[in-house]
């Protein structure tokens, strides 16, 4: 008998009979987000072709330069989700504000964050890129939506994951029950189960920091890196492996496949910001898969999905990957 193929709405309805840990809306909501995902997808695979390469001379609200495809895909993700009942508001990397539901639409009660296309100076250059997503259920007690609705700590979240562009189009999820893998299978249009139960090894010899950075680390941080480089003839005892993407989508979906260690360290450039990554959309939803994955996410102190955001585009310092090497360098910056 031939294997069949589990698709997402297959497996999400699964997941909602066995255990009804997914309500309707949600599995809904998660539906649209894949939706969305699949044609920013198709954006990111026309290249030139499409006219979504380059610059569109705007910026952010954190002041980056905003690509086309930063706009073209936070559209597709607004324009998904906005009518289907399912959400009450949205925040985005590339918006100042929330964008709350229009009052033609029905609002649900759920709130989506999302960095619509993560490791955006990758995309002209033909590297993997992605979306990192995060879904918070809306506080009680009060009508309407507001930007405090959403300052909400990491162990809050309800859903989350990222969509990867590369050779392959692959969702990753998770729902609080481990992390599942899909595959975009482009002959049916649909997403296809390809990996379940998603489990990092404790250990590993592969990093992925920015090393231009070096002279600016703190002293935990430089300790544990110098560690990693002096190998085979140092305190470690072996020899490490060093990758560095600049999409964070990208790096971690590899420590999800095979382990590793990911560092965006808090760092002397901008002593006042606590990081370059942002708490909220993408530090948030990658240290919960992570931790589903058996692995651990700190910011050097504490664990990340403990932090009780002060703003919505708050950033943080990042250490996640591989439980014991995220414990060293978690255990470096202990106080003596
Ligand atoms: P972005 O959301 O504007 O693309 O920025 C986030 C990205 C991460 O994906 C990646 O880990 C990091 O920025 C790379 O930064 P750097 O260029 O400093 O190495
Ligand atoms: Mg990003």
């Amino acid at each position: 008998m031939s294997q069949q193929k589990i698709s997402l709405t297959r497996y999400l309805v699964e997941q909602q009979r066995a255990d009804g840990h997914i309500p309707g809306q949600l599995r809904l909501l998660l539906e649209v987000v894949a939706r969305a995902c699949k044609r920013i997808s198709q954006a990111v695979n026309k290249g030139d072709l499409g006219d979504v390469l380059g610059s569109a001379e705007s910026e952010n609200v954190q002041g980056e330069v905003q690509k086309k495809l930063d706009i073209i895909a936070n559209e597709v993700l607004i324009e998904a989700n906005e009518w289907g009942g399912h959400l009450a508001a949205m925040a985005s990397e590339e918006m100042d504000s929330i964008y709350v539901v229009p009052n033609r639409y029905p609002q649900g009660e759920y709130l989506l964050l999302f960095d619509p296309l993560d490791g955006s100076s990758n995309i002209d250059v033909n590297v993997s890129i992605g979306t990192i997503f995060s879904v918070l259920k809306k506080p009680e007690g009060h009508p309407g939506v507001q930007e405090a609705d959403f300052l909400q700590a990491g162990a809050k979240q309800v859903a989350a994951g990222y969509c990867i562009y590369g050779p392959q189009t692959t969702l990753v999820l998770t729902v609080g029950d481990g992390v599942a893998m899909f595959t975009l299978d482009r002959e049916q249009g649909s997403f296809v189960l390809t990996k379940e139960n998603i489990q990092i090894p404790a250990d590993t010899k592969e990093f992925a920091i920015n090393m231009s950075n070096m002279r600016h680390w703190d002293a935990p941080v430089k300790r544990y890196i110098d560690e990693c480089l002096a190998g085979s003839e140092g305190p470690r005892g072996k020899d490490f492996n060093m990758r560095w993407i600049a999409s964070m989508v990208t790096d971690v979906h590899r420590i999800l496949m095979r382990g590793g260690i990911f560092l965006y360290p808090w760092d002397k450039r901008e002593p006042g910001k606590p990081g370059k990554l942002r708490l909220m959309y993408e530090a948030n939803p990658m240290s919960w898969l992570v931790e589903q994955a058996g692995g651990m996410a700190t910011n050097g102190r504490e664990r990340i999905l403990d932090i009780e955001p002060g703003k919505l585009h708050e950033r943080v310092s990042v250490m996640l990957g591989s439980k014991n090497e995220v414990e060293r360098v978690t255990r470096y910056h202990d106080p003596l």
